[in-house]
């Protein structure tokens, strides 16, 4: 069996034995279909079956979670932690809170992470919780009470050294702060077992700031590879969450026009840019009042798009040069990417985890559009976040200069690593393959040196 057949097999495998599990399905079938050239290379890979041990979590937890609303009533949810991979490190990756969250999810997200984690170049296996728990709607009261009760199961699976969760979609500084409260208490340990915690307990200067900072400092970094820059240019951003609200600000603070937000019941476009007092707005909107991207319309007077991602108007917007997906994935769809590329579009960077469905990966290749890829371009997240755990670790704190200043080198190296890589194997300029080939490669050694598992 030559690389290619033995790659489909072990595809075919997975997909018979996780049924159902589309998104995993399809992070599976992009990273293996990647690494093919380098399994050309090192047969030990296929011999060692790398690929058949590296796509099995090492462990996977399923619990209930039984908490009281307001009004006293019983909900039972459903909570994951998937550990994945520790070959470089403790478990580590983020919990989603969100209805859509499901087995196979959490496994696409913890697969994704393990080359992500592994593409900063420190040393951090790869997890990934959460639970179909939908935070929207609900009191501060009723949060807490979830948080503690999910927690109140989670807490003996984790640790520092151990597996080291962080916010994602529907966790934010609040969960955070419920989770870790009821984890310290548990525990009687003061200890830096979630990353994400506010400054004032352990926290790091630049977390909050770091996915969307990272991914406008990895944008940066891709135009430089045609001599462009971000200043002056049209950039749609989807959604209005953490990611978003940082690449948001960097963008602008770069000189560039940020033109749409969205949430899940809609878009605004804003062709004056988004910055300054009307961020601070969004800001205040979507992490104080907890309200509805709508409402930044009717403040502003902007048009407002009900029901639609910014991919479906992009025929709409007088200009977009660069697509910035921070909601959720498979937002962008094939149709969507033909849109934008009649329009003009010169670069795609993935603030969410998968935002483009494989059709328009390949539409964005084909047409020369730079892309890139969520694992390489939203590392910064869980980069501070493994900077959160060294200065844990030396009971001390860096200012935000510091840590932006790391945080930039990380995302330089990063793209630096794929570029090479996808260079070396045959693919030069293609961002996905490279970064797939690098993040497996330092994880896939580390397995082979430390036996069979
Ligand atoms: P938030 O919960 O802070 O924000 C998510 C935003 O996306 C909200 O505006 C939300 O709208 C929107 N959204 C979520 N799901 C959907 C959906 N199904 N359809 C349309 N809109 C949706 O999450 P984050 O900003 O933290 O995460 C955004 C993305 O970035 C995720 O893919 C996450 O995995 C990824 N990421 C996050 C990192 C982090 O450090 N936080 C690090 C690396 C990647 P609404 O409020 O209406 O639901
Ligand atoms: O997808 C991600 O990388 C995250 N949600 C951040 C994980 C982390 O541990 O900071």
């Amino acid at each position: 069996m030559n690389a290619e057949e033995y790659v489909e097999s072990v595809i075919q495998k997975i997909e018979e034995k996780n049924p159902g599990e589309k998104e995993f399905h399809q992070a599976v079938r992009e990273v293996l279909e990647s690494v093919t050239p380098l399994l050309k290379e090192k047969p030990e890979y296929m011999k060692a079956k790398i690929l058949e041990r590296i796509t099995e979590p090492e462990r996977v937890v399923m619990f209930r979670v039984a908490w009281e609303d307001d009004n006293g009533e019983v909900h039972v949810n459903r909570g994951y932690r998937v550990q994945f991979n520790s070959a470089l490190g403790p478990y580590k990756g983020g919990l989603r809170f969100h209805p859509s969250v499901y087995l196979g999810l959490v496994k696409f997200l913890g697969f994704e992470q393990i080359f992500k984690n592994s593409l900063t170049g420190l040393p951090l296996g790869a997890g990934k919780g959460g639970s179909d728990f939908d935070p929207k709607g609900k009191s501060d009261s009723e949060v807490r009470r979830f948080c503690q009760a999910f927690m109140t199961e989670l807490y003996r699976h984790i640790g520092p050294d151990t597996d080291v969760p962080a916010g994602d979609i529907g966790v934010g500084a609040r969960e955070i702060g419920y989770l870790f409260g009821q984890y310290k208490r548990i525990v009687n340990r003061f200890e830096g077992a979630l990353t994400g915690k506010a400054y004032e307990w352990g926290g790091s200067l630049i977390r909050p700031e770091a996915t969307g900072y990272g991914v406008t400092y990895f944008l940066e970094e891709m135009l430089k590879t045609r001599g462009e820059g971000v200043e002056r240019k049209v950039v749609a951003i989807s959604g209005a969450g953490n990611v978003a609200q940082y690449a948001a600000q960097k963008v602008s603070q770069l000189g560039g026009i940020v033109v749409t937000l969205s949430d899940s019941d809609g878009t605004v476009y804003d062709p004056e840019g988004i910055k300054g007092e009307k961020w601070e707005y969004v800001m205040e909107l979507k992490n104080v009042r907890r309200g509805r991207i709508k409402e930044y319309a009717e403040e502003y007077g902007v048009q407002y798009y009900p029901g639609k991602m910014p991919w479906e108007i992009a025929e709409k917007l007088e200009k977009i040069d660069i697509a910035m997906p921070c909601a959720t994935q498979n937002e962008i769809k094939e149709q969507d990417a033909k849109k934008m590329i009649d329009n003009g579009l010169k670069a795609v960077v993935e603030g969410a985890n998968m935002p483009s469905v494989p059709g328009a990966v390949r539409l964005f290749l084909e047409n020369s559009v730079l892309f890139g890829p969520a694992k390489a371009a939203n590392a910064g997240g869980v980069a501070v976040s493994g900077l959160e755990m060294s200065q844990n670790s030396m009971r001390l704190q860096w200012t935000a200069e510091e840590v932006d200043e790391r945080l930039k080198q990380i995302m330089k190296r990063i793209h630096e690593q794929a570029w090479n890589a996808a260079k070396e194997y045959g693919s030069p300029g293609n961002l996905v393959v490279g970064a797939n080939i690098a993040g497996f490669k330092r994880v896939a050694d580390a397995m082979l040196d430390q036996g069979l598992y």
